[in-house]
């Protein structure tokens, strides 16, 4: 197929591999302009690792886009995010803008970003944009890292940002994610023995820092993990790990979703929403009264980490049915972006419709059932992408 042009853009649009042997010959023989880089349109069609080739144009998009999303322009916000996570695809430096020829998802708005980036070294509207009194405002009152603006408000009017702004606008480390994993274990295993823990979230995706830990738990026989949550909860909290926690309950249910569309929207499952008292080893209860009888006082929750044995973190705990548990799974492993995308191919290729329940078959009327995220890919007619690959 080397020389077929029709065949390689073809093959470029619906996402299969096409290797170039020699993309100089066949530029010469054929006097058509070939692409450096090819990339299938859907994120979830690739395999997106972090922090990609191109750090310098994949942060300035990602300054613009948060800067869109910030002012709730979220059609724009995403058109720059998709930008970002094709560039942090890419298997080497963009050079100049002729490697970008044929490349799906960017736009206008996003190639201009770049070319500045690639002539200049820098955007002078990334400056402009980070420069404005607008945009630091906004990054003062989401200022807690990866905090979202809705989240942002409701933590300001239960005062628990101001409480612990210092240690949350500190990302959680590898060390500390896995720290909290042996409390939770612990915990739920004591709770309900033989239920199963994973870290989900951007550390199973290989991320070393995040701004919360996110864990998925189900039990193998289905129904024990009702009401899961609320013991596991009342169990750390008995033995001095928590801040704060809000939890809600499970309101998903398959046969009242109506005509095959579950719900895309995450907040379905039995969740806890938490901050731990994540301590440098030991009870939690020993350290802060050893803290309290040597200073005399309530440690002040104010400080940032470093002056006090423990800091903060925030923690999500999400129970999933072993039915829904792929789902679960795969919907709670992200990126956002990635998981969007999968979902918008569900829809516009497959006429199916994905949440972190289910997958449902509009032809068929039918739900299709998984026991692993590599059924789930299979039923989407997708190549697998691993954890490490949905860094998008
Ligand atoms: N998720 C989602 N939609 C939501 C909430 C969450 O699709 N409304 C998914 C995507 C990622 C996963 O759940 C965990 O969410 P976050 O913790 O917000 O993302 P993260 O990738 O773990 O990012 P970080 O590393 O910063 O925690
Ligand atoms: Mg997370």
């Amino acid at each position: 197929h080397l020389l077929d042009i029709s065949w390689y853009t073809e093959s470029m649009r619906e996402g299969r591999p096409v290797a170039i042997l020699d993309r100089h010959r066949l530029q010469e023989e054929q006097s058509v302009e070939v692409p450096v880089f090819s990339a299938a349109s859907y994120v979830c069609q690739r395999h997106t690792g972090q922090p990609g080739h191109n750090p310098l144009l994949t942060e300035s998009l990602a300054v613009l886009a948060e800067s869109a999303e910030l002012n709730g322009d979220e059609g724009r916000g995403l058109a720059f995010r998709r930008s970002e996570a094709l560039l942090r695809s890419l298997d080497r430096r963009v050079q100049g803008m002729t490697d970008l020829r044929g490349l799906p998802c960017l736009g206008e708005h996003s190639r201009r970003v770049i070319q500045d980036v690639l002539v200049n070294g820098r955007s002078s509207e990334v400056e402009e944009t980070k420069a404005s009194s607008r945009y630091k405002a906004m990054k003062v009152l989401t200022g807690v890292f990866g905090v979202g603006v809705k989240t942002a408000k409701r933590w300001f009017t239960e005062g628990i940002c101001l409480k612990h702004y210092a240690d949350l606008n500190q990302p959680v480390t590898r060390d500390e994610a896995d720290s909290v994993s042996v409390t939770v274990e612990a915990a739920v295993c004591s709770v309900l023995p033989g239920a199963q823990v994973t870290l989900a979230g951007g550390f199973r995706r290989g991320k070393t820092s995040g701004h919360d830990v996110d864990f998925l738990i189900t039990h193998p026989d289905e129904g024990k993990e009702e009401g899961l949550v609320r013991k596991v909860v009342a169990c750390l909290e008995s033995r001095g790990f928590l801040l704060y926690h809000q939890t809600t309950k499970n309101t998903y249910q398959e046969s009242a979703q109506g005509a095959g569309r579950p719900s895309s929207n995450m907040d379905r499952f039995e969740r806890c929403f938490s901050i731990f008292k994540l301590t440098n080893g030991g009870d939690p209860r020993d350290t802060r009264r050893a803290q309290e009888q040597a200073e005399g006082r309530e440690p002040d929750q104010t400080a940032s980490a470093g002056s006090r044995p423990w800091r903060a973190v925030r923690v999500d705990l999400v129970v999933s049915p072993i039915s829904q548990f792929a789902f679960a799974l795969l919907g709670w492993t992200g990126s956002k972006l990635f998981e969007r995308e999968m979902r918008r191919w569900a829809v516009h290729e497959k006429s199916m419709t994905l949440s972190s329940h289910a997958l449902y078959d509009k032809n068929q009327e039918r739900y299709l059932r998984a026991s692993s995220e590599e059924e789930i890919f299979s039923h989407l007619g997708l190549e697998y992408v691993s954890p490490s690959g949905r860094n998008a």
